[in-house]
């Protein structure tokens, strides 16, 4: 019996084009920068930003990682929202690489607003800590795959250049938010310092995320990534499963969002179940799970009719749907949803 797995966009295995174009990659040591086809997949993703340079990198922690060194200093601030996979999923790691703290700023739906920024940002004082980097996150993943509207993004830019702070967007899932908003990938580009994007949730890659910016940046971020250990040698197999990610499984992701609505959908009508429909935009569902049910016990029942899905708390679960989830899957997700909690 297949399992479903909608624990993460993270889970899908490499198709078959995809294990073909790994096969025929031409590859070099790319800490000599002599990977082409790593130096390809780098090139071709900063064309598509409109940015100068991009930097392959293995992880979505490490390109926000290494954005954050290389946009700060050891005691600066960065601004953040209190919901930020920066703020809560990289083990603390804007501490313990950057020695910079981040200052979580609180919003619905994972949006902070230019007015909360300007708020934030510190006076030149010497008891302060130095604002210097603002992150945001597009899609927001703990606000259900939400996207950050374009003109707050625009706002923000204008103010933290006049206050010379940089801008770096977590953009795991910035492709997810493109095909749902229609937001053209170079209007992202043209309004953030730095992005760091993900190979290995959506589209599809077994591994891999790139960091994009001005060439003097990438230039920072190459050596940040030597020291925290992610120089790679010959990742050109790797790379050929970005290329083949970004030239074949980006429209597609519609398919994921159409998916996810019928999901939402089928939780909302059932009694225990409450979800945001309006931050419902993209692939990720998160169901709100009333008493006395909690979200633990309902990943276990899921579980054991080989539905996979991750409790963010005891009261709220998240479904993300992906590349190796059809239609039946879905069928059968909404099917045993029915079985168990319809009253
Ligand atoms: N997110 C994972 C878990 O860490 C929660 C997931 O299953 O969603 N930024 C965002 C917005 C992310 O959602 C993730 C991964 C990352 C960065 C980090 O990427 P990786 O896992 O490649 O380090």
């Amino acid at each position: 019996m297949k399992v479903v797995d909608l624990k993460s966009d993270t889970v899908t295995r490499p198709s078959l084009g995809m294990r073909q174009a790994i096969m025929q990659a031409e590859v070099g040591d790319d800490v000599f920068g002599e990977d082409p086809t790593v130096n390809r997949l780098q090139e071709m993703t900063a064309d598509l930003f409109g940015k100068e340079a991009a930097l392959f990198v293995p992880s979505g922690t490490m390109a926000n990682q290494i954005a954050i060194k290389a946009h700060t200093r050891p005691g600066d601030e960065v601004i953040c929202h209190s919901d930020a996979h920066c703020f809560n999923y990289e083990g603390g790691g804007a501490g313990f690489l950057s020695g910079v703290q981040l200052h979580p700023l609180p919003g619905p739906g994972g949006l902070i607003t230019a007015e909360q920024i300007t708020h934030a940002i510190r006076p030149f004082d010497h008891h302060y800590p130095q604002t210097s980097l603002v992150c945001l996150e597009n899609t927001h993943n703990r606000a259900g795959g939400s996207l950050f509207p374009m003109e707050e993004m625009e706002r923000i830019y204008a103010l933290c250049q006049e206050h010379h702070l940089a801008v770096h967007l977590d953009g795991a899932r910035i492709m997810n938010a493109h095909i749902a908003s229609g937001v053209p990938l170079k209007d992202y580009g043209r309004c953030v310092d730095s992005i760091s994007i993900c190979l290995s949730k959506g589209l599809g890659a077994p591994v891999g995320s790139l960091v994009v910016g001005s060439k003097e940046f990438i230039d920072r971020a190459h050596r940040y990534r030597k020291v925290f250990g992610g120089g790679m040698r010959q990742v050109g197999i790797l790379a050929a499963a970005g290329i083949y990610a970004l030239e074949n499984n980006v429209q597609r992701l519609e398919d994921d969002h159409r998916r996810a609505q019928r999901l939402a959908n089928a939780l909302n009508d059932l009694e225990p179940f409450s979800v945001d429909m309006e931050m419902t935009q993209t692939n990720i569902v998160i169901a709100n799970v009333k008493k006395p049910l909690d979200a633990l016990q309902i990943a276990e029942q899921l579980k054991n009719e080989n539905i996979l899905a991750i409790p963010f708390s005891q009261t709220r679960i998240r479904f993300v749907t992906h590349l190796d989830i059809d239609d039946r899957d879905v069928d059968y997700a909404i099917d045993v949803l029915n079985r168990l909690y319809q009253k």
